[in-house]
């Protein structure tokens, strides 16, 4: 550029500082909750976002971010933003951007105004978050549901996105929540096998791609089952495009072939995993011989010990098998010697029971089912029971298919085949994980469980939806509505649902005065929705209208900082301070950091006058609905804070002297700094300056804090479980269904016996490093910039050349795409060819579709994927189906 330009551009821009001051904050763009630092100037006496870069002090993104990271600094500039509080103009109708600007006075006198005009009732309200509100308010959120009486939480993530896959995880290792719970090392490992999974690493999730870069660099062999050449496929030695849904046959064959093989880690799966337990004749079926408590628990298992050749009890929950009851030394076998029973009832091990149903999952009927030669499967099997450290990724997204729960439980058995749980070159488990793990076993051995918040993996939702599923726990005997419909279907002799954890289930029908319950309708009047794009994100996109527009629901709230395709029906929209503006009212784990690690956000600019955080909302709502008092309360118990600070602190904000999130922002500095033997002032310091603070390193944790090793996972036995005793139980609740069966079984996809016609292709998705989500911040005009660059490759539908050929179709031709079950659900498509993927299968991302024109640089690109999928869901977790069915292209 010449002088004179750089002169014009300069006055343009105005006075601005030459220094930049980095603010620690969290990226705010996706879950992988990355460690960043805001480059900060001052420009004309303002303080301006110009830039956005890693934090080198992270132990979890270790100072890099991708593109979305780097970009989200302009979502604070957009034009768009919403700033002011938003009530819909009397006379106009949900779905039409015709709001008026109001005060905040105004709008939290209309919310109470139709609370009691319509007589909304505390069980008539419905509360629903995304992974932001997960995250960052899960004390608040849950907090003030309980104290309100509100039993009905929608957390978006779990349904369509983490519930069936990490469900299927937990079976055999209790862990819940791979998102917070679990980072694979992939840099340690020397053979990694990917499913179903691209941008949970290479497209991109910081924190997996800097280890992941790290394996490469260190020569590790890296495989991908993908049906077409993904980012992360790219990346690999080894792509295999297997027909899409059927990957548990392909692991239910490498589990046949290690089995047969004997290329398991033999002494970690006798000493850690249950094996060698023994099960025993029942009725013709084989039935855990165990003695449980009250409760169900299992109190004693039985193994077979070669040293005494005696059949022995070990402890019910325990993190190994080389003691009995009596605290003697043991071997256990996994194979019976001839003629062992057991008050003359025959008996079998775990490990045989495996054996025998294994059987027929040959690499040959693999084969067949996936597309994959019989010999690759074989060989893939081998090589990933012999080189060590091997990984199965444990994926990210699950939903898609019913038999995704199934599949990942399929992963995580083989990688605790290969001795690879909390192990280098394994799944290495996060800091505040085996901090949860201890903090449980020390409450528990007093007797007492603990903070909620704070139970280990599966443990937490098992609790906290108890908590909602119970009718016991509410004053006015609601449970979550998806219980009622669950009740209902069962009085109606339907097919239900067995653990509906957080979802949808059955809101649509109380919405429309459908539901029943006691004998009187349970409705829905009220929905709050806080960072939730149900409109977009949840399947399908008319069902959520249907809701939305339906005259029964008397309120809906939103709180957002952006018009996304949901603030369309919204009656008040509240202005949220973006993540950049504000202080967060807590402190947190580095996210699934194997190192110990804190952090926290901090302002780095100034939001809109009027946009307020998330914390200073749920306090003023609390307060005008006369709860503060047990909503205090609730979240002191909950999280584990102290009562009596809370309400200290929270009164100098009702005295005007800080915000509420100042005042949990103490509460929970104080907290910390008891824990850390340091002071509150010089924690905030020293966070400041570093975004993160190191507290214990992963080699120093794992001296006493290995799980199996020193402490057992929170599965109902304490071991990994191969045959799954929560599952069994739901046999015995439920009946016997293939989706809960405790041992190994197929699960084919719904469209397995599909004859394709001609224009007609099975049908999958996948998202773009450029945009998270469907969210808002595909009106990021640097990544839409890059979407667009990108063209038909992540806007477009991708279908194999020569098979588009067959049908005459062009690059860039305009196509509908319409699924061939059910043909009212489809979308326009501009065409894609490639030979990256298989030819019986399209793809699609699943970023796109925006439609509120006020999102100018997002609205009507790309694909509204929730426009294809009607609303089916598996029968465990109430799941997507978002992958089952077919799609013909029409021309
Ligand atoms: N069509 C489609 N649907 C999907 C997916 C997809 O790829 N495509 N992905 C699925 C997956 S894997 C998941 S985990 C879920 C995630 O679903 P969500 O957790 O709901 O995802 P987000 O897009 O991050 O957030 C939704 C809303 O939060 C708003 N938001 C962003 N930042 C803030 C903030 O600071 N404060 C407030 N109050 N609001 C904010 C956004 O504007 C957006 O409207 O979506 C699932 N649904
Ligand atoms: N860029 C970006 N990164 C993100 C997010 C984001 O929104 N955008 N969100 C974060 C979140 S919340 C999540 S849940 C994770 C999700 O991350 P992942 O779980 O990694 O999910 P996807 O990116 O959807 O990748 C799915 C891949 O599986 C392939 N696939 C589809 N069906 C099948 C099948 O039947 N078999 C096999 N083997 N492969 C199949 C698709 O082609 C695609 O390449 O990403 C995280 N990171
Ligand atoms: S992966 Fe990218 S978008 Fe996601 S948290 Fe990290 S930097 Fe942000
Ligand atoms: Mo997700």
């Amino acid at each position: 550029m010449n002088p004179r330009k750089v002169e014009e551009v300069k006055k343009k821009q105005g006075s601005s500082s030459r220094e930049v001051e980095w603010v620690p904050t969290i990226c705010n763009f996706c879950s992988t909750v990355c460690n960043l630092k805001v480059g900060v100037k001052e420009v004309n006496g303002k303080k301006v976002a110009v830039k956005i870069e890693g934090n080198e002090n992270s132990p979890l993104n270790r100072g890099k971010a991708c593109a979305r990271g780097q970009a989200g600094f302009h979502q604070t500039y957009d034009k768009a933003r919403l700033t002011t509080p938003l009530i819909r103009v009397p006379g106009s109708k949900r779905g039409e951007w015709n709001f008026k600007p109001a005060t905040w006075e105004e709008v939290y006198s209309y919310i109470m105004q139709k609370m009691q005009e319509h007589q909304i009732m505390p069980w008539e309200i419905t509360m629903m978050g995304g992974w932001t509100s997960c995250v960052f308010y899960m004390p608040l959120a849950l907090g003030f549901a309980i104290a309100n009486g509100i039993p009905n939480i929608v957390a978006a993530p779990m349904q369509q996105c983490v519930a069936s896959g990490h469900l299927g995880t937990d079976m055999v290792t209790g862990n819940f929540n791979v998102h917070d719970e679990v980072l694979a090392d992939f840099e340690n490992a020397r053979y990694i096998i990917f499913s179903m999974t691209n941008s949970g690493v290479a497209a991109a999730s910081t924190s997996r791609l800097v280890r992941l870069a790290e394996a490469k660099k260190r020569g590790a062999k890296i495989v991908v089952l993908d049906p077409r050449l993904s980012e992360l496929a790219a990346k690999a030695d080894e792509w295999l495009p297997i027909k899409p849904g059927t990957d548990s046959a392909f692991f239910l064959a490498m589990i046949h072939v290690i089995l047969r093989r004997g290329l398991f880690e033999r002494e970690y799966v006798v000493k850690h995993t249950n094996m060698p337990f023994l099960m025993v004749e029942h009725q013709g079926m084989f039935v855990p011989l165990m003695e449980q408590n009250e409760q169900g628990y299992p109190k004693a298992f039985f193994v077979y010990d070669e040293i005494s050749g005696e059949i022995r009890k070990i402890p019910g929950y325990f993190n190994h098998n080389y003691t009995d009851v009596d605290g003697k030394g043991i071997r256990p076998v996994l194979t019976l010697p001839e003629g062992v029973t057991f008050n003359g009832q025959k008996l079998k091990t775990v490990f045989e029971l495996l054996i025998e149903q294994s059987a027929p999952y040959t690499p040959e009927w693999a084969s067949e089912e996936t597309g994959i030669p019989a010999e690759t499967i074989e060989r893939i099997a081998v090589e990933f029971g012999t080189i060590r450290p091997a990984m199965m990724d444990p994926g990210w997204h699950g939903a898609r298919y019913e038999n995704v729960i199934n599949t990942r439980r399929l992963q995580a058995m083989l990688q605790a085949l290969v001795g690879g749980i909390d192990t280098v070159g394994g799944w290495l488990m996060s800091a505040e994980y085996r901090e949860k793990i201890m903090l449980a076993m020390e409450k528990m051995k007093a007797g007492d469980e603990g903070p909620v918040l704070y139970l280990p993996g599966i443990q937490f939702p098992l609790k906290a939806s108890g908590i909602l599923f119970d009718p016991n726990s509410w004053y006015h005997g609601h449970p979550h509505y998806a219980i009622a419909k669950v009740m209902q279907d069962k009085a109606e002799g339907k097919e239900t649902i067995v653990f509906p954890a957080f979802s949808d289930y059955g809101l649509k029908e109380a919405v429309e005065g459908k539901l029943m319950f006691n004998g009187e309708p349970y409705r829905i009047k009220a929905i709050i929705l806080n960072a939730s794009n149900p409109i977009r994100h949840y399947y399908p996109e008319s069902r959520w209208q249907e809701i939305l527009t339906n005259p029964n629901l008397a309120l809906v709230v939103a709180i957002d900082v952006l018009p996304s395709d949901t603030t369309l029906y919204a009656d008040v929209i509240l202005p949220n301070l973006n993540y950049i503006e504000r202080d967060e009212p807590f402190i947190y784990g580095a996210g699934p950091s194997p190192d110990l690690a804190y952090t926290t956000r901090f302002k780095a600019v100034d939001g809109p006058e009027q946009a307020k955080g998330t914390t200073d909302i749920l306090f003023e709502f609390a307060i005008g609905f006369g709860n503060l008092e047990k909503f205090m309360a609730t979240v002191a118990a909950l999280a584990g804070f102290d009562h009596e600070d809370i309400k200290q602190e929270v009164g100098k904000a009702l005295e005007g002297k800080q915000t509420f999130t100042r005042a949990m922002r103490n509460v929970s500095f104080k907290h910390y700094a008891k824990m850390l033997k340091t002071t509150p002032e010089k924690l905030e310091k020293e966070m400041r300056e570093k975004g993160v603070i190191l507290v214990e390193t992963k080699e120093h944790l794992m001296e006493d804090g290995t799980l199996l090793k020193h402490l057992p996972v929170p599965t109902m036995s304490g071991r990994l479980e191969f045959y799954s005793y929560l599952m069994a139980g739901f046999v015995q609740m439920y009946g016997y269904q293939k989706n809960w069966d405790p041992g190994l079984v197929y699960i084919p996809p719904e469209t397995k016996d599909v004859k394709l016609a001609a224009n007609e292709f099975h049908f999958i998705y996948g998202k773009v490093p450029t945009v998270s989500y469907a969210s808002t911040n595909s009106n990021n005009p640097l990544l839409m910039a890059l979407s667009k660059v990108k063209g038909g490759k992540f806007l477009g539908v991708w279908v194999n050349r020569k098979k588009g050929k067959s049908l005459n179709l062009k690059d860039g031709d305009v196509v509908v795409l319409e699924n061939a079950q059910n043909p009212e659900y489809s979308a326009k498509a501009v065409v894609f060819l490639t030979e990256m993927i298989r030819p019986d299968t399209v793809f699609i991302s699943s970023s796109f579709g925006t439609k509120n024109p006020l999102l100018e640089n997002a609205a009507g690109m790309g694909i509204p994927l929730n426009n294809l999928v009607p609303y089916k869901v598996e029968p465990f977790v109430t799941g997507f189906k978002s992958q089952e069915f077919t799609v013909r292209i029409i021309k």
